[in-house]
């Protein structure tokens, strides 16, 4: 099979020596160093030149049969292929591909169950939650009243004794679980009862599990949460997009109003093909491997780290990413520190605050480590001990010129087997 990759740059280095340049230099990038941003992934070749194809030529405003624009029949045939295999893939009654990302995604799912002003009972992001769950600066916070609920401050997990206590004192109209930074299994069932309990509505944003969740390897939300967002981007290996998924009828009129005309114009349809087509490849029995070996490999990482002094919070991981406490390992060690030093050794990975963190959000005190791009290359267990120990060396070394450079060139003769998908 030609390397469409290749063909791209020929292609842009006839007509854009300037941006072929830039292009080549990313890919390269990527495939002479370690990927372990938790919210990354690689994508296949197909998917990659399906959301660079033509289906960006066309305006297709509206929703398959009830278009603004004339000329969109295969546009209706993609979206629908999209929403069908979306629905077959999380065991749900409808859904919503068109959001472009997955902050747009919640706003038009906020949108659709509050009015301004309603309580929404979250994590807050310093805790593991994202931004788009009710941080004072970001739309969410804005505009709705947020009730904040912690982890326990003992175990870092989830406590829904706490949680049902403020749901009860607060009766927020909506709760949110699902995190950007929490490595534990969450209890969908129970976020439920506690929502019953207090007629609030569940929102589940499964954006960082949602390839976990769609292949068994974390508990569905579904039937529990009304509402249920996600990116289409991370452990779910497809394209950078969001999308809006639930079994009520009248909740999925609402959320189709509010993505469009409410939220957003135009679809990205190159975008929705690409969804189509990632969400055909996590269907096969060969992505459920995959992200069991995502877990696998994540264990295996968190393993070795915890044998080299660092401690992970909440003692360690059940999904793809964990939050390392570097302070054990050395109390003077920052995340921002952390995270320099390693892209100087081609490691890539974020800074991250721990739960109650003293620094602030721009130091940290932890970084957020993650395997899905990893094992989308093809790295093992026995692969993990290895990054560990680069993670290790880099950082006990205090970023250290020479170390770093030496580091940088192992990692480049080590990825040479583990070509990026082209
Ligand atoms: N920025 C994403 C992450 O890294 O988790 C969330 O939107």
């Amino acid at each position: 099979m030609p390397n469409m990759s290749d063909q791209l740059l020929a292609l842009l280095g006839g007509c854009d020596s300037e941006l072929a340049k830039i292009l080549a230099g990313e890919r390269t990038r990527q495939e002479t160093t370690l990927e372990l941003i938790a919210s990354e992934n690689h994508v296949s070749a197909a998917v990659t030149h399906a959301a660079g194809s033509w289906m960006t030529n066309k305006y297709a405003e509206g929703y398959p049969g009830k278009r603004y624009y004339g000329g969109c029949e295969f546009h209706d045939l993609a979206e629908n292929l999209a929403r069908d295999r979306a629905k077959q893939l999380f065991g749900c009654k409808f859904a919503n591909v068109q959001p472009h990302c997955g902050a747009n995604a919640n706003i038009a799912a906020f949108m659709a169950v509050l009015n301004p002003g309603d309580t929404v009972l979250s994590l807050p992001i310093k805790s593991g939650g994202h931004l788009s769950h009710g941080l004072k600066v970001n739309f969410s916070g804005t505009f709705y009243k947020i009730v904040d609920y912690g982890l326990d401050p003992t175990t870092e997990r989830l406590d829904f004794d706490e949680i049902e206590r403020l749901a009860i004192e607060h009766k927020p109209k909506l709760i949110i679980c699902g995190y950007s930074a929490y490595s534990r299994v969450i209890d969908f069932a129970r976020f439920r009862a506690i929502a019953d309990m207090v007629g609030a509505l569940l929102m589940a944003d499964i954006a960082h599990i949602a390839g976990l969740c769609a292949t068994g390897v974390h508990p569905s939300p579904f039937p529990h949460a009304q509402l249920v967002t996600t990116t289409t981007h991370k452990t779910l290996r497809g394209p950078r997009g969001g999308m809006i998924m639930t079994n009520d009828e009248e909740l999925a009129t609402k959320i189709d109003r509010k993505v469009f005309p409410g939220v957003q114009g135009g679809p990205l349809m190159h975008i929705i093909a690409a969804k189509a087509l990632a969400f055909g490849e996590a269907l096969q029995p060969s992505f459920k491997t995959y992200c069991q070996q995502v877990v696998k490999n994540a264990q295996a990482l968190a393993a070795e780290l915890q044998a080299r002094g660092y401690r992970l919070c909440s003692g360690g991981t059940d999904n793809h990413l964990m939050l390392v406490d570097l302070r054990p390992r050395d109390a003077d060690l920052t995340g921002a520190d952390a995270e320099k030093w390693l892209e100087k050794a081609g490691i890539i990975c974020n800074k991250n605050g721990i739960p109650n963190d003293p620094r602030s959000p721009v130091v940290t005190s932890g970084l957020r480590l993650g395997t899905p791009a990893l094992t989308t290359r093809g790295l093992g267990e026995a692969d993990m001990k290895r990054v560990g120990e680069w993670l290790d060396r880099v950082m006990g070394s205090k970023g250290d010129a020479e170390t770093c450079t030496n580091v940088r060139e192992e990692i480049r003769e080590f990825c040479k087997p583990f070509p990026l998908p082209h």
